[in-house]
């Protein structure tokens, strides 16, 4: 479906294949009823009637789609459960759109200040309401769109060298305030020239696919990322990992590839495709940048290829 286009009648059914999930939060029984009864027809609907029940439903799977925020409530007021929404990665993709008798300005600036995408005031237009829902998810979702055509490689699908350099920054950074090494793997196909001249640029293609769904399952924690960074050329960026660890990753990498069996005939070293590796680790600091753990990788990846290749290198 293309994400830009007027929406069909039938919103409900998102691009997921799933109908939407609204979040409404009201310690007002009265206002939950009227929201849940107007809502229910066209979205799943669950409901909050406290700070505290909506900061756990939020963490749970799937996270709702949008929520619709009441602001005056006992013990904390939804400006403030807003704002926390927003100070945490987790939640603060979640558009929220206040649901408020308070009308004045200053109010609704407070909610806009907060990081809300709207501000409706009661009492409510059921159809104005959907309207607004519709639009914010809507938007939503072509902002996730092009974020997956800015940070994702198209033809493997694994995170691209603009994502790579962006996760690079952030964690060297935050390895430094944390006094935490870092460590990288350089991925290079052996004879993938040979590959193409052998099987097609096509075939080509689909063997760096199936490249990067065998190796991408090498990432452990959510801190990691496997990248796409050249044409045959990958990378594995272990954040909090030491030299050791970082060997065991390029370790298991030589043997995911040697169990594969990908068919090379002229790789002048076996009858199968073969990487060759460069592993760095470093302890990140401020008179070091990011790029010298590269640097450190692709030096160890050039002894690799002169060593033989099939191999990683230190
Ligand atoms: P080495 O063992 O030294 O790494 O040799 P190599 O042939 O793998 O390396 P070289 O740098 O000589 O060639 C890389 C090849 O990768 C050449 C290029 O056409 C191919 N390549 C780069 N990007 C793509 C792509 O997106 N699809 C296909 N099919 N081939 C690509
Ligand atoms: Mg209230
Ligand atoms: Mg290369
Ligand atoms: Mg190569």
């Amino acid at each position: 479906m293309d994400i830009f286009s007027a929406r069909p009648a039938s919103f409900k059914d998102s691009s997921a294949g799933r109908p939407y999930h609204i979040l409404v939060v009201d310690d007002s029984p009265l206002d939950l009823h009227f929201l849940l009864n107007g809502l229910s027809d066209n979205f799943v609907v669950t409901f909050a009637s406290s700070a505290q029940e909506t900061l756990c439903l939020v963490n749970q799977f799937p996270q709702p789609d949008i929520i619709l925020l009441d602001v005056v409530m006992p013990e904390m007021d939804g400006f403030e459960i807003c704002t926390r929404l927003k100070n945490d990665e987790n939640t603060q993709n979640i558009p929220v759109i206040f649901v408020s008798g308070l009308d004045a300005t200053v109010d609704k600036t407070k909610g806009f200040n907060a990081g809300a995408v709207d501000y409706i005031t009661k009492p409510l237009e059921l159809e104005e309401l959907e309207a607004r829902i519709q639009t914010h998810i809507r938007l939503k979702e072509q902002s996730q769109y092009l974020e997956s055509m800015a940070y994702f490689d198209p033809l493997t699908r694994v995170a691209n060298r603009r994502k790579y350099n962006e996760v690079l920054q952030r964690e060297w950074a935050r390895c430094i305030r944390y006094h935490h090494q870092m460590s990288m793997v350089i991925i290079d196909i052996d004879f993938f020239k040979e590959y193409n001249d052998t099987y097609g640029h096509s075939e080509g293609d689909n063997c760096l696919i199936s490249v990067a769904r065998l190796l991408e399952v090498t990432v452990g924690r959510p801190t990691d990322i496997f990248a796409r960074i050249g044409g045959e050329e990958f990378v594995l960026l272990l954040p909090d990992c030491n030299a050791v660890g970082a060997v065991q990753k390029a370790e298991k990498i030589l043997e995911i590839l040697a169990h594969a069996q990908i068919p090379h005939e002229n790789s002048h070293i076996e009858n199968h495709l073969t990487v060759s590796l460069g592993v760095a680790t470093m302890h990140p600091s401020h008179g070091h940048s990011a790029l010298s753990l590269f640097q450190a990788a692709d030096d160890a990846l050039f002894s690799a290829k002169r060593d033989g290749r099939n191999q990683f290198a230190i």
